[in-house]
């Protein structure tokens, strides 16, 4: 049986690799082979190029920053996501094409049929996505609690967290990138579910596996 392939996207802090973890965990229990992975990353060269992006302190021409991502995302698909799905896993991934065009597409203002462009030419979209929704103030306060930053993060004494090039950009670059996962949801529902992330993590991953079983399993009957 080939494998399924569901990514959970969303704004920093929506909780996706909270429940990345939990659908993971769910499914294990159930029985299936899971491969839990994330992007930017997922080989040790997608990782390096991940510290490019998120660490260096680099000015990217817009095409040059979308291809970035997309080098490290056809070096996860060739060596970590397509060999699992042959496998006949299920792959999560924590982040996937979405977060370009909505990070760099929308966000940055890259130039979206260029981005579409490359997931085309990448050819391999997910069975699922889940889009995480939350407001950006809960995102924050969440990300504070975990000693991270967002936007505007109160970098006050104790606070070691090094903000990385994305979330220095501040509310309103967010404010577009969450814009961005709307639309991506409101322009592809058969395969984009977004879900209010605002309840409690065992509430949101009841809404999430229930709508994984609801995409994937209903076979009916002939
Ligand atoms: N990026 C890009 O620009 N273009 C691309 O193509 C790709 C990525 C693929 C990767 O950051 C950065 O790369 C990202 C986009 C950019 N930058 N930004 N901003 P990352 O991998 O370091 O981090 P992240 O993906 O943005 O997410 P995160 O910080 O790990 O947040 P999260 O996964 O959504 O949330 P979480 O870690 O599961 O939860 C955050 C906290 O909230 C934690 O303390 C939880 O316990 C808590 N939490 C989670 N759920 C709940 C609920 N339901 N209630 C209360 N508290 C909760």
């Amino acid at each position: 049986m080939p494998g399924r392939f569901i990514t959970i996207e969303g704004i920093e802090g929506v909780g996706k690799t909270t429940q990345a973890r939990l659908l993971a965990r769910a499914l294990e229990r159930a029985g299936s082979a899971v491969c839990l992975t994330r992007e930017p990353g997922g080989t040790p060269e997608a990782e390096a190029l991940r510290t490019l992006l998120l660490r260096g302190s680099f000015d990217w021409s817009p095409r040059a920053e979308a291809l970035l991502h997309f080098a490290a995302r056809a070096e996860h698909v060739d060596r970590v996501i397509a060999p699992a799905l042959a496998r006949g896993e299920w792959v999560i991934s924590d982040r996937y094409s979405d977060s370009t065009m909505a990070y760099q597409g929308y966000g940055q203002g890259s130039d979206r049929s260029f981005i579409g462009g490359l997931r085309r030419l990448l050819a391999l979209d997910p069975d699922l996505t889940i889009i995480l929704d939350l407001p950006l103030e809960v995102a924050r306060t969440r990300l504070a609690g975990r000693g991270l930053p967002l936007f505007e993060r109160a970098e006050g004494p104790g606070s070691t967290a090094e903000k990385d090039r994305y979330e220095a950009l501040g509310q309103d670059f967010f404010a577009r990138v969450r814009e961005g996962f709307r639309e991506i949801a409101t322009a592809e529902p058969e395969r984009c579910l977004m879900l209010d992330s605002t309840g409690a993590i065992p509430a949101v991953h009841e809404q999430i596996l229930a709508a994984v079983l609801e995409h994937f399993m209903v076979a009916p009957a002939q």
